[in-house]
């Protein structure tokens, strides 16, 4: 872990959630919203699918356009424990509803989220995911290998067509998890999970949609590794740094210019995804 990681560990009343997410890799079932709030959020979700006409699955950057995402990624409950586990100064880089529809084919495999980042800082980010619906081993809840963080990067694979939703099929070909542990949510519930964190999940063969909106955060001193342009918003404390492009909330009402400007965001993001 890196010195800043551990100075501002010690200052915060989260610590034992700090602590679990430093042994461990992730935490899990941390509720930071009502079950209804949670419903509220997911009928709001589902009339943006209505007026777009389709799913919002895989869509980056869409805090950038929808009030509603934008609200969730900023909830007090969210940032006091992400400012514990990245420190005081938080950036909102990117969001995404991941959606399983029941009986699709659709899983995750075991990867690492870093090794696709493109990120200088491997400990100044983290990222959440907040269930809309329920996240269990039937509706292909998430899996993590604990302390998988702390070996660094495995090697990955590309390419398998076999419903890994990760848009280059990337997958860690040899994989020890007989230790996995399912992080079942609650609609409302959230885990974090660093990105070195080994983790993978299974289709959804519920009878409902499994909802998550995935969320990654950074800490204003870390940046890309890369020339790729970058942007992302400050939610919490200051960013002297200024190695984003400032992203900006979304605006009360959706209209084809704002449309534009989200499809670019997301073009951007998934460029950079892919190249890193
Ligand atoms: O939603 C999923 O099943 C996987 C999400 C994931 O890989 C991630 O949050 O990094």
């Amino acid at each position: 872990m890196s010195q800043y990681f551990s100075m501002t560990r010690a200052d915060n009343d989260l610590g034992e959630t700090g602590a679990r997410y430093d042994n461990d890799g992730f935490v899990s079932g941390v509720r930071v919203l009502s079950e209804d709030q949670t419903a509220e959020h997911r009928a709001r979700l589902e009339d943006a699918e209505a007026l777009l006409g389709g799913s919002l699955h895989y869509m980056d950057k869409v805090h950038t356009a929808l009030s509603s995402p934008y609200e969730l990624a900023t909830l007090p409950a969210v940032l006091d424990v992400v400012e514990a586990l990245i420190g005081p100064n938080v950036l909102l880089y990117n969001s995404t509803f991941i959606i399983k529809e029941p009986g699709a084919p659709a899983k995750v495999n075991w990867h690492q989220d870093l090794t696709y980042w493109g990120l200088a800082d491997a400990d100044a980010q983290v990222s959440m995911w907040l269930a809309l619906a329920p996240a269990t081993a039937e509706s292909g809840a998430m899996m993590m290998l604990p302390c998988s963080h702390l070996q660094g990067a495995a090697d990955h694979a590309t390419d398998s067509n076999d419903g890994n939703l990760l848009l280059l099929g990337q997958h860690i070909t040899n994989v020890d998890s007989s230790n996995a542990v399912l992080c079942s949510l609650e609609p409302g519930e959230a885990s974090f999970h660093h990105g070195w964190t080994i983790h993978s999940s299974q289709p959804n063969v519920s009878g409902d949609r499994r909802i998550g909106l995935n969320v990654q955060y950074l800490a204003p001193h870390n940046r890309m590794g890369t020339n790729a342009p970058a942007s992302a918003m400050l939610v919490r404390g200051e960013d002297h740094h200024n190695y984003f492009s400032p992203d900006q909330p979304p605006p009360d009402t959706i209209d084809h210019e704002v449309l534009a400007r989200w499809r670019d965001a997301d073009a951007q993001m998934k460029a950079n995804f892919t190249q890193n």
